[in-house]
């Protein structure tokens, strides 16, 4: 039975996206309510107070749906069903109302391409060449040949229960001489992909995003779309069917109102985040220029006042996330450097695009030492300065991070000059201001290490300075008339060392010589002459 739209209004007055910081959340490692060491559904409600202090509009939750990994949760074995770790249908929904309540939309990753391989209907496909649900995968009697996706084989012989091997899919040793019976998996053994153009396999994912935009999702984040149809060992990554369907896929979470869906595309982001096809995608190009400019790279500065000439403005931007491809924890990849870091957040904060905060990010939480892969990034949040963070009361599943006795909310909240109230006041001036939401990219220059750009939307007009060098600096303001009056929304300190709060004394703006001390941000409201 297809699921209709039964509860086809707004839950919440504004759609997130166009702009409002999100916060990215995995569940297991942000607060445990019941003192089993996993994070849950309760404990993220308990803290939904600090969010809307920080000041974001959106929650991404890495998979939230039932799964085999007992970790990151993209192995998915229930596309229907809250992992039991987490809670229950019913925790969702009340995280939905309070989360709503607050104005905070809350969306959660949807993983389509591919399924555990515990997910029942592949048990069934396995078990019987016959199933009905056979055909929701993808199979070769014989090893299908040439394929090589990131260094590895995605065929896998089903016979030999690959899905048990412990190493790198990379590793897997060859199936026997004349081997029979072969599955299709992008990411490995354990997640085989369906196959897309099985109409039920679609139709099942379809029914499951009605399921959730039903219960009141606010939208999804669409994992790994590009790899969602192959066409052959060569064509298998963004193949023209696979863009079709993120298309699909968006209207029909947008034919339910206010809802938002943003895209992983690595391959080719700016393809993804237009309207045609996702409507939002992370901006995984633009990212390494935003990490890069804190550090002296003036080619990154230049880099970045070009992206946004050309990049649709649903891109979204971020410092790192769960994923160690895209980089370390934001404190790792700084050295701890803090005002670099906050050079980064008022970069991305400020920018054109929708943020989305790596949880933990708002205090500079450090990454986890002595753990392989992607486990030193997905460490527990950082709350206090109790045992394990204030995370748990139970055992943690992971270890606090190394710096958790300073870098945490409580004790960054009591801190002026911390990187928590850095990120509050960079969100307060985004919240304030619809021109910095989402406002045009106009005039902005690069000049050595310095940027400027201004934002404009309906009357209101901002601009923005960041000298990223470690010198004093006067630059040229392009785009301002002798006559516009300007009044200083924020500015910090030299160094970053804190803000200063904008006073009668506050230095004046000179277009053609305008002074940016070392390592700071000013933040204007131009005004045409009266
Ligand atoms: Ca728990
Ligand atoms: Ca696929």
């Amino acid at each position: 039975m297809p699921i209709h739209c039964t509860h086809c209004r707004p839950f919440i007055r504004r759609q997130p996206g166009s702009g409002r910081a999100f916060i990215e959340i995995f569940v297991r490692a942000y607060q445990d309510s019941d003192g089993d060491g996993i994070g849950d559904l309760r404990g993220l409600i308990s803290r939904l107070d600090h969010l809307h202090q920080l000041g974001v509009r959106g929650i991404w939750l890495m998979p939230v749906t039932r799964s085999a990994d007992r970790d990151h949760g993209y192995a998915t074995t229930d596309f229907r069903g809250v992992e039991p770790d987490y809670g229950t249908l019913a925790d969702m929904r009340e995280l939905l109302r309070q989360a709503h309540r607050r104005g905070i939309g809350v969306i959660m990753d949807y993983v389509i391409n591919h399924g555990s391989h515990e997910f029942p209907p592949f048990q069934a496909a396995l078990a019987d060449a016959s199933s009905p649900y056979r055909p929701w995968f993808l199979w070769s009697q014989e090893a299908p040949k040439g394929w090589d996706i990131w260094g590895k084989n995605p065929w896998y012989h089903a016979a030999s229960k690959p899905w048990t091997f412990e190493g790198e899919w990379k590793d897997l040793p060859a199936p026997p001489p004349g081997a029979q019976g072969f599955y299709f998996g992008t990411f490995g053994a354990n997640m085989p992909d369906f196959n897309l153009r099985h109409a039920p396999a679609l139709r099942y994912h379809l029914d499951s995003l009605r399921f959730w935009m039903n219960l009141g999702l606010d939208g999804v984040r669409l994992d790994a779309v590009p790899h969602m149809v192959e066409n052959s060992a060569q064509d298998w990554n963004d193949q023209p069917e696979s863009r079709a369907l993120t298309k699909q896929l968006q209207d029909l979470v947008k034919s339910y109102p206010k809802r938002y869906t943003v895209c992983e595309a690595t391959a080719s982001p700016e393809v993804y985040g237009r309207a045609d096809v996702c409507g939002g995608a992370f901006a995984f190009s633009l990212i390494p220029h935003i990490v890069a400019a804190p550090k002296g790279d003036a080619a990154a500065v230049r880099a970045m006042v070009d992206y946004w000439k050309s990049a649709p403005p649903g891109m979204a931007t971020f410092l790192s996330n769960h994923d160690i491809f895209a980089g370390q924890r934001a404190w790792d990849q700084f050295g701890a450097n803090e005002a670099r870091y906050k050079l980064a957040a008022s970069t991305y904060l400020l920018m054109p695009g929708t943020p989305f905060i790596y949880y933990g990010e708002e205090v500079g939480q450090a990454g986890l030492p002595g753990l392989k892969g992607d486990l030193p990034i997905r460490g527990p949040m950082s709350w206090d300065t109790r045992p394990h963070a204030g995370f748990t009361k139970g055992t943690p599943f992971r270890a606090a991070a190394p710096n958790a006795a300073t870098h945490n909310v409580l004790a960054q909240s009591a801190g002026t000059r911390s990187i928590l109230r850095h990120y509050r006041d960079m969100l307060a001036l985004r919240n304030g201001h619809p021109s910095i939401a989402r406002g045009t990219w106009e005039h902005a220059f690069a000049d050595g290490l310095v940027m400027g750009f201004q934002r404009a939307l309906g009357p209101e007009r901002t601009l923005v300075l960041i000298n990223y060098g470690q010198a004093h600096r006067e630059v040229a303001l392009p785009g301002l008339g002798a006559s516009s009056r300007a009044e200083l929304l924020w500015a910090s300190a030299p160094h970053m060392a804190g803000r200063l709060i904008p006073t009668a004394s506050a230095p004046a703006l000179r277009p053609t010589a305008h002074a940016l001390p070392a390592q700071s941000v000013q933040v204007w409201r131009i005004s045409p002459a009266s």
